[in-house]
């Protein structure tokens, strides 16, 4: 199974001290063995970089993309590298 999702400007924000979204919402809940990609849809550089270390994505351009199979239940927060405050929380079902 396979989730896409971008990451987008929220259009309401000031900018770099407003929040960025993850295209599908902040929390995204998938089941184990769910491959999930992120799609950078802004025109700035951003990364995908999870709180524990488990995945780490490349800077990533406008179009850029990102995969990381989630195989074990548990919640998994990620945040961009680059800007603090995108961030959100995938949630590994078993
Ligand atoms: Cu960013």
């Amino acid at each position: 199974m396979t989730v896409t999702g971008t990451w987008k400007l929220d259009p309401g924000c000031v900018p770099c001290g407003g929040s960025f979204r993850f295209g599908m919402g902040l929390t995204l809940t998938v089941g184990a063995g769910t491959s999930v990609t992120w799609t950078n849809r802004d025109e700035e550089p951003h990364t995908v970089v999870a709180g524990d270390g488990s995945f780490h994505s490349p800077g990533m351009g406008t179009g850029a993309t990102f995969s990381h199979t989630f195989s074990t239940a548990g919640t998994f927060d990620y945040v961009c590298s680059i800007h603090p405050m995108m961030h959100g929380t995938v949630v590994v079902t078993g």
